[in-house]
């Protein structure tokens, strides 16, 4: 088995500090979370950026402050969204690949996302591919849905991704595939032979799913994008709190935890 890849989800778009009083917002803020994380033993980090109010935003100056921030403190994998916030628009959520990220997450289909539409048709779905294809950024194919991997599939017939994929299996999501340990088996038998994958899961699903993926081979995220608590009524101190607890996880079940480097090579990022 590969080492495990832990990638920390640090911020999302829909938490708020109301409910999570300890997430970052500033460039330097979300850095210096992200080397908290990287020290716990995080490879990657998942970064939506927020302006000053906490309001998301895809505005390329945000990431690129967040990105050098970053830069300057550890040497993590930044991987910024591409799925910003249900309201955000196409061109809106493709400015940090223009950054020309090592990675960026690609989602390949629409869902229901709580109350509102998660929107990537496929006219959005090629675009984006191909926006990443000329930048060299690896995508991650974010994944909330099984149809989502047949449109991924599609991408791959057209040339417009480079194999083997990495897919995220985000499970958990209200109004989109449920987090359980039926479906991650299922979703893990349902992608392209040779793929790497990760899962998250959503609230009080992310440990155990985060459990499963350990001793499946897979690969694991974690953070304040997909849970903001440590465990049921207590709230996680950091996302670094939250990486801790796999890395210890990871070692009782004897798997050992990629550096960023080692990541690379697991990812073919090199
Ligand atoms: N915030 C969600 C609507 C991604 O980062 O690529 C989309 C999302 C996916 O979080
Ligand atoms: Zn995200």
């Amino acid at each position: 088995m590969d080492k495990l890849i832990i990638t920390a989800a640090l911020t999302g778009a829909e938490v708020t500090k109301e409910i999570q009083p300890n997430l970052p917002i500033t460039a330097e803020e979300i850095a210096v979370e992200a080397e908290k994380a990287y020290e716990a033993g995080a490879a990657i980090v998942h970064v939506h950026a927020r302006e000053d109010n906490g309001s998301p935003t895809q505005d390329i100056e945000y990431y690129k402050s967040i990105k050098e921030e970053i830069g300057k403190r550890c040497p993590v994998i930044f991987q910024p969204s591409t799925g910003g916030a249900t309201w955000h628009t196409a061109e809106e959520r493709l400015q940090p690949v223009d950054l020309k990220p090592e990675m960026a997450t690609l989602s390949t289909g629409t869902c229901n996302f709580g109350d509102d539409v998660f929107m990537n048709s496929k006219e959005y779905i090629v675009k984006f591919a191909k926006k990443m294809k000329e930048n060299r950024v690896k995508p991650e194919i974010e994944v909330f849905e099984p149809g989502m991997i047949a449109n991924a599939e599609y991408l791959i017939k057209n040339d417009l991704v480079s194999t083997p994929l990495h897919f995220d299996f985000v499970l958990g999501v209200p109004g989109a595939m449920p987090a359980s340990a039926k479906n991650l088996v299922f979703m893990v038998g349902s992608i392209p032979a040779g793929s790497t994958w990760t899962v998250a899961g959503i609230g009080r699903h992310e440990t155990p799913l985060a459990m499963m993926g350990i001793a499946m081979g897979g690969h694991v995220r974690v953070g304040f994008e997909d849970n903001i608590y440590y465990k049921k009524g207590e709230i996680a101190k950091s996302n670094a709190q939250l990486v801790e607890r796999v890395a210890r996880m990871a070692n009782e079940l004897g798997r050992e935890v990629a550096t960023p480097d080692e990541a690379r090579e697991i990812l073919n990022l090199k």
